[in-house]
């Protein structure tokens, strides 16, 4: 073969290595019913595709008529939080690790503060936090000690492969490498971790459905 050839067909197979497509994840509770405020996270083997851009480095999580708002919120590592109590009286802002049994002030990635009631014609009580522990990777629960149906949460990922279901309990990711994909759903009221779906990507467009075992009570988005 002749040399032109050779770089033609390396070329090529080249392009074939760094195939990437889209891929769509639609989070269904166990009635089939699609769900918002769950968290999904892709674990990419393959080459080329576009790395999504990056989770935010801030939010703003607001106390408001005794609820966290929004429930769920996705942020890189080392993103600053801010809390804002719009409420008029105080609340506690506590954080620690979902799925341990009870709150813990005392790990690394736990913190608890508390925020003032907002008094009209000023302006509300903040407090920014920064999650950078190691050890804040992954779902943090959110609580408030004086109102304890008050829940919300906060997902610290270190991978920018990850993406909030918005109210069609659905997220598209543009560009994802062909070959192996590891796709990982997180839902605060899953208590079991579902097991990871294992997708073997191509070129052509793809979507997976993952269900959950659980049938989740409704919150603002
Ligand atoms: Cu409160």
């Amino acid at each position: 073969m002749k040399r032109a050839t050779w770089l033609m067909l390396a070329c090529v197979l080249q392009a074939a290595a760094a195939a990437a497509g889209p891929l769509t994840v639609e989070v269904v509770d166990k009635n089939g019913k699609p769900t918002p405020n769950a968290v999904v996270l892709l674990q990419v083997a393959g080459l080329g595709g576009q790395t999504p851009p990056p989770l935010p480095r801030e939010a703003t999580v607001a106390q408001e008529r005794m609820q966290f708002v929004p429930a769920v919120s996705l942020v890189a590592r080392g993103a600053r939080v801010r809390f804002v109590n719009r409420d008029p009286w105080d609340h506690h802002v506590r954080s620690s690790a979902a799925g341990a049994a009870q709150f813990t002030a005392t790990g690394k990635d736990a913190f608890e503060l508390r925020l003032p009631g907002h008094e009209e014609g000023k302006p509300a009580q903040a407090v920014e936090v920064t999650l950078d522990q190691p050890g804040v990777v992954g779902a943090n629960l959110l609580g408030c000690y004086i109102h304890g149906s008050m829940r919300g949460f906060i997902y610290v990922s270190d991978t920018p492969w990850a993406a909030k279901t918005g109210g069609d309990g659905t997220v598209r990711f543009a560009d994802v490498p062909d070959g192996p994909v590891q796709v990982r759903v997180w839902q605060a009221e899953q208590l079991i971790d579902l097991p990871p779906q294992l997708l073997q990507l191509t070129r052509a467009p793809a979507q997976v459905r993952v269900q959950l075992q659980v049938v989740p009570r409704r919150a603002r988005l």
